[in-house]
Order: structure tokens, then C-alpha cells, then sequence
């Protein structure tokens, strides 16, 4: 090829094919994720197939009936096809049993994103039994206009685009930019996520090798807390292209050196340096924004920029600021360590992936914010609005108390709990964090996970608040009030000798700010931020195990 017979923007660092160690220590890694239940079984991975199967057919009929409905011709529709194309990990091949199938729907141009949304619940809703069809919500009108479903329990997040073409015909890719020609900033990113990981695939040596280090790293950033982009970490796209650039600087290299090359290489980068895959392409006929410092002074502030291959380029990692960054590092450093003594037999592949201790070792000092809402619907456009500012309180208490203050460490997920209060004390107490009302278990989420929340945070709250009025949930049951809240935590990290905690100033700011929301209704949303003691943390940050820390008595003397 052009860059003399490798892949990626330099020469490889090592050629060198797998040892017997390194075969050995191959062989315990899929032992591990094996045992740590990271694949799925081949009976599942079949049902995956049937369903998008299934959705391909379901494809066909809208293109179809629209072409129908808009009168064209028989010979036209008979070409006309559509094709169901995935992204994320399913398409990467890293997914796991609980994963979800990224799907991007791709029709001819007579089909627009409106009759997507207009058909394409109702074709599902028609063409499925109830009992297969466990979920079905549509979010149309925000950045990324989804529907999500679960059929024959498996989670769908369903996206569309069309193209500027007459017949989607089933041996189509998105390779060709020429296709990106008339579509709108939306269709851009609906088709850029299946364009991106396409790319990656093409980018490394060996997809065998390249897809178990990055099950690796992923299961290892879950289990530390570094992963999500929207808690200032690296996300699934940003951990499989830095895994694929090392794939690529150690082109024969087995899992296991690429998962400890990964820790040195990644840990030593001169960051703001970016990681790129490929050189940056031109597309003359195309204008659209690309990640440039040398045009956008914005793009210069990005502290750890991992830039996606395929046009138009953009940095993953935006989120990734200086105490996100501090923690990201920390964990490579450790990684390295720890896959060092891995080879050298002192540790095994489990300790690599030990959760973290964030809760029951990290902090003594933790700030909590609390959301809460009194409908649900209200709820998913709230705690995703401030989940998405969260990185303005982060960076108003790393400013604020500069000498204190030496880390800001967000929890990479949100405690979502619902509560049903029978006064006004109790309602009192619930906005204040208490879990005395609680009426289901707590669920930890990743904001991704949960389309609304993730839309809002996002930027499309205000979408979600519109839809959230028109949904009326009744939260009201023989008296008593039920309450939605999600929980933030922040550890903080004091300079040694500092003991005392001075941000009142940032948390009014910010809570004022979040308050200036224009669909903010103090009836409907509540935000407090408390200072939590590491003693003091409630029971459902806890997972089986582990023990809240305890007060250590000061000795009289
Ligand atoms: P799982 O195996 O599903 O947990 P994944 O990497 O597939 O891991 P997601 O399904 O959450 O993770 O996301 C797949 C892709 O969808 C990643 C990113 O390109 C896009 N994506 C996810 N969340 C958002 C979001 N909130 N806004 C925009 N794009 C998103
Ligand atoms: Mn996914
Ligand atoms: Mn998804």
C-alpha cells in the first residue's frame, strides 16, 4: 500500500510474531473473559441473526408501502431493496450477552426520516406477537432520531437514513463518500457511526486478535470506571480505536502484548497529541466540520483526542477533561503494572479487571448530586440535562479551591431509585437523597444506556421535555407522591494536609445554572448537591461484598 505495507500513520514498533509465553497467556485471556461471561452462546448469537433478519424484512415493506403510497412506479419499487447495516460493538464483534444491536436502517431517497417514524412502529407493532415484542419507544426530533425495542429479548436501538439514490441495492456499503452527497447533518451522523466502525475493521492487522484485546480493555475500563463519554471517559468508538492503533504499531502481536503494549503505549502518549488511524482524507465535493486545531481554536483545548477514521474525522473524547484524564492515566499506569506481572507470573488475567474502589477506598469526600422528578418522563429530560453540565461542576470545584483541591473524579454511572413519599417530610427527605421512601431497587446506569436520558444529555433536553408534557404519567397513588431520582457522585481528592472544603460557591453556581434551564419547573424538578463522607454513603453504591468505610474514632489523649 501507499505507506509502505502497514497500516496507520507510522511505521510499526515491533514485527515480531507470538511466543510460546505469549500463546500461553492467549489461551488464559479467553479462559478469563470466557469465565467472566463476555461472549454470548452460539444459540444467541443465532437468535441475533433471525432478528436482523427480521428487521431487513421489515425494512423492505416500508420501502414499499411508501413507494406505494407515493405513487411510484412498479419497475422503480421492484429495485428499490434497503438495507439493514449495524454499528457498535455487535458490529465490531465484541458485544456480549446483554449487549444491544446498533442498526442503521438505509432506504432509497423516496423514503424520508418522517415516514420512518411515521411507518416503522406500527410495521413492528403489526408483524410481531406481543410476548416477542417486549419494548417499542420512538424519540424522534433529537440529534439522533431512534426507535429502541427489544424483540425476542433482544435490545434494538434502531436508527434511519436515507440516501440521495433510488435503489438501495443489498451489496451497498457506505464506504463511498459520493453517497454522503445531500444528506442533512442528521443523516451524517446516523450514517457515521456504521461508516466509522466499518473503517476500524479495514484499519486493523488482525480482526481475530484486534477484537479480543479490545473485550479486554473494554471489560477492563468497566470494571475500573473509565468508561463512558458522558462522565468524561473514553466510550465503546474512543477504547477500540485506541486498541486498534496499537494493533497497528504491533501488526503481528498476539492479545496479550497488545493488551500490556496498549497500557505502555497509551499511558506515555504525548497527549494532547491525537490518536489517529489513517491520514486525514479530502473530499473535494464535501464541506462538512472536521476535528482541526489548526482551523478551530476549540478543537486546541481537547486534553486526550482520539480522532475517528472515515469522513468527516471528529474527536470521540471531547468529554475528557483534566481530572478524567488524571484518572485515565492512573488506571494505564496500573494496567501496565499489573499485565507486567502477568508475564511474569505474579498476577493473573482476573486481577487485571478487579473492580474499582471508588466508593469503598478512593475518597474520603464525596459531592452527591441529586435530581429528582415527579414523573418519569420529566425525570429522563432532567437527569440527562444535568448529567450532560455535570463537566461545568467538575471544573468550577477544580477552579474554585485550587489549593484544596487536587481531584474531581466523577462516578462513571448515575443511581436512578424511585420512591413513593406519604408527607411532606418524607418528600423533603427523598429530594435530599434518603432512601427511606424507596419502592424499587436502585439500578446503576450508564446515561448511553437509556435513550432519553443519553438524548438529553446530549443536548436535546429540550426535545425530551416537550415529548415528557405530552406523556402523562400518574404519579400520584392513594395519597402518597412518587418521585424519580437519579444520584451523581463526585469523589474529591484533597492536596495532603488540607482538610476543609470550600465549594459552596461552584455548587450554587451550578445548581443555578442548571435552574436556568427554560423547562424548568420547580414543581416538576428538584436538584440538591450535598458533601458526603466516605462513612456516610448509602448502601445501594455498594455491590455485594463490599463494606462502606467506617468512621475512624479520633483517640483522646
Ligand atoms: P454495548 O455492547 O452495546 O454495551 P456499544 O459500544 O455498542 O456497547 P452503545 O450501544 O451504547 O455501546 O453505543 C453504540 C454506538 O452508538 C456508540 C456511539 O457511536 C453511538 N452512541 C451511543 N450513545 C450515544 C449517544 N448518547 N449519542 C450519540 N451516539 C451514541
Ligand atoms: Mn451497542
Ligand atoms: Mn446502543
Amino acid at each position: 500500500s501507499e505507506n509502505g505495507g502497514h497500516l496507520g500513520v507510522s511505521a510499526p514498533l515491533s514485527t515480531d510474531p507470538p511466543t510460546e509465553l505469549d500463546n500461553k497467556l492467549s489461551e488464559a485471556l479467553m479462559a478469563e473473559l470466557k469465565a467472566q461471561n463476555n461472549f454470548e452462546s452460539p444459540e444467541a448469537t443465532q437468535k441475533r441473526n433471525e432478528v436482523l433478519k427480521r428487521l431487513n424484512g421489515l425494512l423492505a415493506r416500508l420501502v414499499q408501502i411508501v413507494g406505494k403510497k407515493k405513487g411510484l412506479p412498479a419497475e422503480i419499487l421492484k429495485e428499490a431493496g434497503g438495507k439493514v447495516f449495524t454499528y457498535g460493538s455487535f458490529r465490531l464483534g465484541v458485544h456480549g450477552p446483554g449487549s444491544d444491536i446498533d442498526t442503521l436502517m438505509v432506504a432509497p431517497k423516496h423514503v424520508t426520516r418522517d415516514d420512518f417514524f411515521e411507518y416503522m412502529p406500527d410495521l413492528i407493532r403489526k408483524n410481531t406477537k406481543p410476548e416477542e415484542l417486549t419494548e417499542l419507544v420512538a424519540v424522534p426530533g433529537i440529534s439522533v432520531p431512534i426507535i429502541k425495542l427489544e424483540l425476542e429479548g433482544v435490545p434494538i436501538d434502531l436508527i434511519f437514513s436515507n440516501l440521495q439514490i433510488s435503489s438501495v441495492p443489498k451489496a451497498l456499503e457506505l464506504t463511498d463518500d459520493k453517497l454522503l452527497r445531500g444528506l442533512d447533518e442528521t443523516d451524517m451522523r446516523c450514517v457515521n457511526g456504521t461508516r466509522v466502525t466499518d473503517r476500524i475493521l479495514t484499519l486493523v492487522p488482525q480482526t481475530r486478535t484486534f477484537r479480543v484485546a479490545l473485550r479486554a480493555i473494554k471489560l477492563w475500563a468497566n470494571r475500573r470506571g473509565v468508561y463512558g463519554a458522558n462522565y468524561g471517559f473514553p466510550g465503546g468508538v474512543a477504547w477500540a480505536m485506541l486498541v486498534a492503533r496499537v494493533c497497528q504499531l504491533y501488526p503481528k502481536a498476539a492479545a496479550p502484548v497488545i493488551v500490556n503494549k496498549f497500557f505502555f503505549v497509551m499511558s506515555n502518549w504525548s497527549w494532547p497529541q491525537p490518536v489517529t488511524l489513517q491520514a486525514r482524507e479530502t473530499v473535494s465535493f464535501l464541506q462538512e466540520r472536521e476535528w482541526d486545531p489548526n482551523v478551530y481554536k476549540g478543537d486546541r483545548f481537547h486534553i486526550m483526542p482520539v480522532i475517528t477514521p472515515a469522513y468527516p474525522c471528529m474527536n470521540s473524547t471531547v468529554s475528557v477533561q483534566r481530572s478524567t484524564k488524571a484518572v485515565i492515566i492512573k488506571e494505564l499506569k496500573r494496567g501496565f503494572e499489573v499485565t507486567n506481572d502477568i508475564y511474569s507470573g505474579k498476577k493473573q488475567w482476573k486481577d487485571l479487571v478487579t473492580r474499582h474502589s471508588f466508593f469503598t477506598e478512593d475518597y474520603k469526600h464525596y459531592i452527591c448530586v441529586i435530581t429528582a422528578s415527579m414523573t418519569k418522563e420529566a425525570q429522563q429530560a432532567w437527569s440527562g440535562l444535568v448529567s450532560s453540565r455535570l463537566r461545568r461542576l467538575i471544573q468550577g470545584i477544580e477552579n474554585s479551591d485550587a489549593d484544596s483541591v487536587k481531584l474531581v473524579h466523577p462516578y462513571y454511572k448515575g443511581f436512578e431509585s424511585v420512591h413513593e413519599c406519604k408527607n411532606d417530610a418524607e418528600q423533603q427527605q427523598t429530594l435530599d437523597g434518603s432512601l427511606i421512601c424507596q419502592i424499587e431497587d436502585t439500578k446503576a446506569i450508564d446515561v448511553s444506556a437509556d435513550p432519553k436520558v443519553a438524548a438529553a444529555a446530549q443536548g436535546d433536553a429540550d426535545a425530551i421535555a416537550d415529548a415528557a408534557e405530552q406523556t402523562n404519567t400518574d404519579s400520584k397513588t392513594e395519597g402518597a407522591q412518587k418521585i424519580w431520582t437519579t444520584r451523581y457522585y463526585l469523589g474529591i481528592e484533597l492536596h495532603k494536609g488540607k482538610s476543609n472544603l470550600d465549594i459552596s460557591h461552584p455548587i450554587s453556581e451550578f445548581t443555578q445554572n442548571c435552574r436556568d434551564w427554560d423547562k424548568y419547573d420547580e414543581n416538576m424538578h428538584s436538584i440538591r448537591i450535598k458533601h458526603v463522607r466516605n462513612y456516610d454513603l448509602p448502601k445501594d453504591v455498594f455491590v455485594d461484598g463490599e463494606t462502606r468505610p467506617i468512621k475512624k474514632k479520633i483517640k483522646k489523649p
